[in-house]
């Protein structure tokens, strides 16, 4: 755990200890989150060979106070440097221009499947994909910077959100074309695989990349090599303004895996535990030299598309956007999963909720830093607009207009 969190000695215990102070008992804990599992069905399971108890309970097992405490601050840095942003952005003294895309409602499918990820394994980024850098270890100040066009961001001002890419973490990069994650993911998976080391290569991808060509190239490919690949599908239930049943056939897009004879899970992508559980699950089988698995969460953005349409400063989430009902996003809401995580690690006595608060601030605060950070850095230097390519010599201006 990092010593800036701010948490008691507690969250370095050991799972016995853990049962032993206050707050829920683990096991008890795990009986309930039983019951819920199997009463209300929030996950189903394609591959039913494995459908034994529920998916928290193992994640329970697996994870140490340390680590839950981790994934609640990456989920935290992830929600609220987006919410901030968001407000930096609609106030507009900052003059921001660009283009983002929130992932606020879906930070538990990033945060779960890291967690189960060492840090030289790799991931492929969406679009939509700033929580996944937060929980590969991105740091906020160049991921800030890179949003404020400065020279000290992550592609020096010159990528944006969309483009941010850290290799020395195993981040492959955000990506704004739907469906490549899956193809440079593979790419590396099969790069892992030709030097022969035991790292993994985790795709990210929208319900809609699964319609594009890159994601069955690799599949069948992982599949046909074994590669230690796995493939996390994020249904928040749209593709823009297009719901996932207009453009796709099948209830469960996990189905998908079945042709290739590989594992295809549900999984409630609102519950960073069982998010964490499958991918750990997949993590082992990749390692194993097994073979690849597809995983679908379900989950949903609490925002629009990209930017701030139906959004205001200091308002949580966006309403009256024409394509979805407002009551829908009220019901997500309620199915908060940093909200439904925060409870989880209180009911384990893990945390206090006066600790918990103490995160938030903290977290609130480095962003807000971020940002300051950001504004106080230098512009991109003018004659460098062709540094870091691999073209060399000039570029004659007319030829952008030819
Ligand atoms: C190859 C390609 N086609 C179209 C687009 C335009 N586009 C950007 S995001 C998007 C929808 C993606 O939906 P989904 O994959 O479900 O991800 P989500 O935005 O819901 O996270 C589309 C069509 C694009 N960026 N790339």
């Amino acid at each position: 755990m990092s010593d800036t969190l701010h948490v008691s000695e507690k969250s370095t215990v050991s799972n016995q200890e853990r049962d032993k102070q206050p707050g829920m008992r683990r096991r008890t804990f795990l009986k309930t989150l039983g019951g819920v599992a199997a009463g209300v069905g929030i996950m189903s399971k394609i591959d039913l060979a494995h459908a034994a108890n529920g998916w928290n309970a193992g994640a329970l097992d697996q994870l140490s106070n340390e680590q839950l405490v981790d994934m609640y601050d990456k989920m935290l840095k992830s929600r609220w440097w987006e919410e901030l942003l968001k407000d930096a952005w609609l106030a507009g003294e900052d003059d921001l221009y660009g283009y983002v895309h929130l992932s606020i409602g879906q930070e538990a499918v990033s945060i779960g499947a890291i967690a189960a990820l060492n840090e030289d394994d790799f991931i492929a980024s969406t679009h939509r994909g700033h929580a996944q850098l937060i929980a590969k270890g991105g740091d906020l100040n160049k991921m800030s910077a890179e949003i404020w066009f400065k020279s000290t961001g992550y592609n020096k001002g010159y990528g944006g959100s969309m483009h941010i890419t850290d290799t020395s973490k195993g981040i492959l990069g955000m990506n704004g074309i739907v469906g490549s994650s899956h193809i440079l993911a593979a790419g590396a998976a099969y790069g892992i695989k030709v030097r022969g080391t035991q790292q993994v290569s985790v795709a990210f991808g929208g319900d809609g990349s699964v319609n594009q060509g890159w994601f069955y190239d690799a599949l069948r490919n992982g599949a046909l090599y074994k590669l230690p690949l796995i493939i996390i599908i994020e249904n928040n239930g749209w593709q823009v303004s297009n719901p996932t049943e207009n453009t796709n056939p099948l209830k469960d897009l996990a189905t998908m895996a079945k042709g290739f004879e590989v594992p295809g899970y549900v999984v409630d992508g609102q519950d960073a535990l069982a998010v964490y559980s499958v991918t750990k699950q997949a993590v082992e089988r990749a390692r194993n030299g097994e073979g690849p698995t597809l995983i679908e969460a379900k989950t949903y953005r609490f925002y629009d598309h990209a930017m701030f349409a139906g959004a205001k400063v200091g308002q949580f989430g966006a309403f009256g956007l024409p394509y979805r009902s407002d009551k829908d996003v009220h019901a997500w809401i309620a199915n908060d999963p940093i909200e439904k995580f925060r409870a989880t690690l209180i009911a384990l006595g893990v945390l206090t909720n006066e600790q918990a608060d103490e995160m938030v601030q903290k977290v609130k605060d480095e962003v807000l830093a971020s940002f300051d950070y950001a504004r106080q850095s230098p512009d991109p230097d003018e004659d460098a607009g062709l540094a870091n390519v691999y073209a060399e010599g000039k570029v004659a201006a007319s030829q952008f207009f030819a």
